[in-house]
């Protein structure tokens, strides 16, 4: 046995125990578990002989001062922030801080990230927030998808969801700042999140996780029978909740159809059970089916009610809006393949995927067809396959957790098997390192799949890594899927933890380097200087306004507008900083001694802070990005005078 294979089965007992364990109180899970491992064996013994691995043909190495050919939007898992990152070196470029506190660029503490951060809160929760700083400083941020215009990538946002706190966040790719945080009203948890890939998006999925009751107000407790989950539809555009519906059972992932019809989702809980014994109890559990022109209607004719502002449809089995198709127990990962065609939901539970034909939807909502017809093909690909990627010419790969594996397939051969043929659609399977998640080709998710890379989100690293202790990183390891096989070319570590990405060409993303004056990210401290007769690009100047001051200053490396300005013992200040370096990449920072105050100004920003200066003395301010040879001379001294008694 070689250390991988060790690891590998060390793991496979780990990870087995654990579900043997759950299953030990509900039979199913265990039996599903059982027929798992024997048939997945058979299926490896039955797969044909790969052909001699032809050598990775493309370049991996991007020479210093090289470009990367592709930008990946990863996630961050429960580090609440998004992530870029080139591929193929897979260097990290950047973070871009979303649900998470950021002590660099001051997201969570700047009056322009807390209008982010709060303008979306729903009241209850703004009220709950009050003793708790105003925001949440932890988030779960597990799918970041990025908007469609007719089947693509249109480069204007990317979009994802907090499973931590109920929200839905957009990221503006001009200059990858979040934009705007919504809290889904009515929703417990959001884990599932895709967008409308036709005409555009246009429509934001967001799929709840939990049932909680309706509404969630203490009166109804341990009474699962009244719990309800539901899906939502937010306008990308508007970043306001279009509509929820209701479903039986709960939501696991979505993903959306190229013809703008259907929207569908996993679910694991058709038992809606409310213990992991009771999750598991039944023998399946089934992919919902949205009808979204049906769904539009219902809003238009009143068929909802209204609960916190939003219209909430009865989407329940029977309901004219869905259709429920029975799949194995507990599936996972919900995958719209390029060819506007099929669509695969993986098993977890069970050791198949099951693929539908969206073409047979019509049918099946006006009642022509069983739910059970829409599926074309169901292969048998191993242990725990968790989510699916396509490479634009008729293969997939699933990820399969338990194996610590992709297995590539064809779809075409897997209708055929599926239809009694004697083929086997099991192209390759290739380890990974270990137990892996989420896995991405390059342009995947859109119709322009170009079939060149795969990564694969692995969730474990073990051995892969110096040790770096008890918390390990993952490891999202880079295949190159050129060639007839895949072929593993890159092991990147990566902190807690990302679920998911998306590999977009770098023609689809356009971001500049210098913001534009006119930004709606610093609209409100323009309108304040406008009123306090301040010209933000050329004054500093301190306003005193009550208790209430206003410091405006500018920055030019390297020095402040201000080398000192002086507020009293309790005054509540702003300080308002603008960047007039109209230079890329000449981005300063200003950072308060003792007064836990940092923000980020990049060039032709404005930013601000607000604080109470509490504590009387000399604070010095300074610079934090360095930006010139005099870089660490940029600073100056706050004064604040104590209260007199
Ligand atoms: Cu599979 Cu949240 Cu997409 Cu994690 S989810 S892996
Ligand atoms: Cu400005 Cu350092
Ligand atoms: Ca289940």
């Amino acid at each position: 046995m070689s250390e991988n294979e060790q690891a590998k089965g060390v793991s496979r007992r780990t990870v087995l125990g654990t579900t043997a364990a759950a299953a030990g109180v509900g039979l199913a899970g265990g039996v599903a578990m059982k027929d798992g491992l024997v048939s997945s064996a058979e299926a490896q013994n039955a797969a044909p002989k790969a052909p001699a691995a032809r050598p990775a043909v493309q370049k991996t190495e991007v020479a210093p001062g090289e470009l990367d050919e592709y930008y990946v939007f990863f996630s961050s898992g429960q580090s609440g922030e998004m992530r870029i990152v080139g591929l193929p070196s897979m260097r990290e470029l950047m973070r871009v801080p979303v649900f998470n506190r950021c002590s660099a660029t001051g997201w969570g503490l700047t009056n322009e990230s807390l209008k982010v951060l709060t303008e979306g809160l729903q009241p209850a929760t703004r009220e709950f927030l009050k003793k708790r700083g105003g925001t949440f400083v932890n988030g779960d941020l597990h799918h970041p998808h990025i908007s469609f215009t007719d089947g693509t990538y249109d480069g204007r946002y990317a979009f994802m969801n907090d499973k931590a706190n109920t929200r839905v966040a957009r990221v503006r790719l001009d200059v990858m700042k979040c934009d705007k945080i919504i809290e889904l009203p009515n929703q417990h948890t959001v884990h599932g999140l895709r967008v409308q890939k036709y005409p555009r998006t246009g429509y934001v999925f967001a799929n709840g996780e939990d049932g909680v009751p309706l509404p969630n107000d203490g009166k109804v407790l341990d009474d699962p029978k009244q719990y309800r989950s539901m899906l939502s539809a937010i306008d990308g555009d508007t970043m306001k909740v279009a509509w929820q519906i209701i479903v039986s059972g709960n939501l696991d992932n979505v993903d959306a159809d190229y013809q703008g019809k259907y929207a569908f989702s996993t679910c694991y809980n058709g038992e809606e059970g409310v213990t992991l014994a009771e999750m598991t109890a039944a023998e399946q559990d089934w992919v919902v089916i949205f009808n979204i022109k049906r769904i539009e209607e219902a809003v238009k004719k009143g068929d909802f009610k209204e609960m916190n502002g939003v219209p909430v449809i009865d989407g329940r089995k029977g309901s004219a809006y869905t259709r429920y198709v029975p799949v194995s127990n507990n599936p996972h990962g919900m995958n719209t393949a390029p060819d506007g065609i099929h669509i695969v939901a993986a098993g977890k539970l069970s050791p198949t995927v099951t693929v539908m034909d969206v073409r047979l939807f019509d049918q099946l909502f006006d009642d022509k067809i069983k739910p059970r017809d829409v599926v074309v093909a169901e292969p048998e690909l191993g242990l725990g396959p968790l989510h699916t990627a396509y490479d634009g010419k008729g293969n997939a790969y699933t990820t399969l957790f338990l194996d610590s594996q992709i297995c590539k397939w064809n779809i075409d051969l897997a209708k055929r098997a599926f239809k009694g043929e004697k083929v086997n659609p099991i192209l390759q399977k290739l380890d990974v390192h270990y137990q892996p998640g989420h896995n991405h080709s390059s342009m995947g998710q859109t119709k322009e799949a170009d079939g060149k890379w795969l990564i694969s989100l692995n969730k474990f690293s073990k051995d892969r890594f110096l040790n770096v202790g008890p918390l390990k990183p993952e490891n999202d390891q880079l295949i190159d899927i050129s060639g007839d096989q895949m072929k593993l070319v890159h092991d990147g570590p990566s902190f807690a933890e990302p679920h998911d990405a998306t590999i977009v060409h770098r023609s689809k993303i356009n971001p500049i380097s210098i913001w534009d004056r006119a930004d709606p990210m610093f609209a409100d401290a323009v309108k304040q200087a406008k009123a306090d007769g301040i010209n933000l690009e050329a004054d500093s100047k301190v306003i005193r306004d009550g208790n209430k001051v206003r410091v405006y200053m500018t920055s030019t490396a390297p020095a402040f507008g201000l080398e000192q300005f002086q507020v009293k013992q309790g005054d509540e200040v702003t300080v308002f900083i603008t960047n007039i370096d109209a230079v890329e990449d000449l981005t300063h920072g200003f950072c308060i001694v003792n007064y836990g105050i940092q923000m980020e100004v990049a060039p032709m920003a404005t930013a601000s802070v607000t604080f109470s200066a509490d504590k009387a003395g000399v604070y010095w301010y300074y610079c934090s990005w360095f930006c010139h040879a005099m870089h660490m001379e940029m600073k100056g001294r706050m004064f604040v005078e104590p209260k007199s008694v």
